[in-house]
């Protein structure tokens, strides 16, 4: 009945609330108050200024926009304004310093639980189906992995640590599988909580092509790095080469040569580059670069999501590799459950129909797009989640990385940012055209 659907919808909305709050309560506890407020990184906010600004959002989605209350704090809005203030001038406002921070979420988080109590889930498209509660709990785990960024750009003794992934049995597949040509829907209608950009559901045809059974792993990029990739210009774009010559980059974010090794910091911790994990922290262009190296090239974000999504034996696009249930512990490595991707071919229980592995969780994959609006997109709730990121300055990554949470992570999800960003929990898989 409705009502039971009504009832389940809320506890729904709860646990994703939840969830995300205790994430961000870790992310901001386990380090002392100036690394809360220091910018360890130009490129990323102080870790208070998103924990106010996860706080401010939901107070302008939940409490204002759908409760019709007045502002708590109106003189605030303008500090956690993403446009207003760029990531490198934050440090210098007067934001709220972090016990400030902290109540003020959870003041406007105690009013939200009093709205969801009473809330209708049908009505206007905000709150059919609890959309905006699933924005704002979307909003929140983004946060979470961005400020999961900023604790690995953090100089400093290790201020997290979470098991590693379950060892895998060792991956004996094929390296590559045959995606067949021919129509597949892309995008969705029916998820409630998509967010604009996945938004609508649309045919593409697609020609058949091949794609890595496994995101590229460190030893397979290091093969690259010995065999002169970072000096041999013609695997690079010219704007690739032009980046990393300026910039003197030689080697994944992170990385340092020891000897005839690398050594990478991860999360405070100096360890062993691990060969049989994904490789992380490239940019676009190191991926691009790559893929070319290896006689092949970045999956376009079609062939990534039909790699994702198609069933081949009924035709379907469905929400996940493995079938349209939600992501649990054996599918994916998402959540922050572990700090680290899984080594390649793990999660067998994951796996595409054809037998792709990895799709979703451990690294965010690049691919050869630009981030574009699909046919008959509409900006909702707000042009800034999406529209105003359209266009050649960004590409397009999927899948979701460990980082994520999987409210945040689907099928269809869609991230990007500019090919030259490598601080984000990024990786990467090729793809060739089968040859005609
Ligand atoms: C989708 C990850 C690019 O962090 O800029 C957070 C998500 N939007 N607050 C970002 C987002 C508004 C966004 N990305
Ligand atoms: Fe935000």
């Amino acid at each position: 009945t409705t009502e039971a659907d009504a009832e389940t919808l809320r506890e729904r909305v709860l646990a994703s609330l939840t969830t995300a709050r205790e994430r961000t309560t870790l992310l901001t506890t386990c380090v002392e108050e100036p690394d809360l407020t220091a910018q360890h990184s130009p490129l990323m906010s102080p870790l208070v200024w998103d924990l106010a600004h996860i706080g401010n959002q939901e107070e302008l989605w939940l409490l204002r926009a759908v409760g019709g209350r007045d502002a708590m704090r109106p003189e605030i809005d303008s500090l956690y304004d993403a446009f207003e203030h760029p990531r490198a001038e934050r440090p210098s406002l007067p934001l709220l310093a972090p016990a400030e921070a902290r109540r003020y979420a959870a003041e406007v988080r105690g009013r939200v639980m009093d709205l969801l109590a009473g809330a209708d889930f049908h009505g206007t498209r905000l709150t059919e189906a609890g959309f905006a509660f699933g924005m704002i709990a979307q909003h929140e785990q983004q946060h979470d992995e961005t400020m999961l960024i900023t604790h690995q750009l953090r100089e400093g003794p290790q201020a997290l640590a979470a098991p590693d992934p379950k060892p895998a049995p060792l991956f004996t597949g094929p390296a590559e599988v045959l995606v067949p040509g021919g129509p597949f829907t892309m995008g969705t209608s029916a998820e409630p909580w998509a967010l604009d950009n996945e938004r609508p559901a649309h045919a593409r045809e697609v020609a058949p092509f091949w794609i890595d059974t496994t995101p590229v792993t460190n030893a397979a990029y290091q093969a690259f790095i010995e065999d002169g990739g970072y000096d041999t210009e013609r695997w690079w774009t010219p704007e690739g080469w032009t980046h990393i010559k300026r910039h003197s980059i030689t080697a994944p974010l992170f990385w340092r040569r020891d000897g005839d090794h690398w050594l990478r910091r991860h999360f405070g911790v100096t360890e062993a580059v691990p060969a049989d994990e994904p490789v992380l922290h490239v940019c676009w262009y190191e991926a691009d670069a790559y893929a070319r190296w290896a006689g092949r090239r970045l999956p376009t974000e079609t062939e990534w999501e039909k790699a994702a999504r198609h069933d081949p034996a009924t035709g379907r696009s469905m929400r996940y590799p493995w079938g349209d249930a939600d992501p649990d512990p054996e599918h994916a490595n998402l959540g922050q459950r572990h700090l680290r991707p899984a080594p390649a071919g793990s999660y067998p229980a994951g796996e595409s129909p054809l037998g792709v592995r990895q799709l979703i969780g451990d690294v965010w994959e690049w691919t050869a797009s630009d981030f574009l609006p699909y046919p008959g997109f509409q900006a909702f709730p707000y042009k800034e989640y999406s529209e105003v990121f359209f266009g050649s300055d960004h590409k397009v990554l999927r899948g979701g990385s460990f980082a994520v949470d999987p409210v945040a992570c689907r099928g269809t999800f869609r991230n990007w940012d500019y090919p030259i960003r490598r601080q984000i929990f990024s990786g990467f898989r090729t793809a060739r055209s089968e040859a005609v």
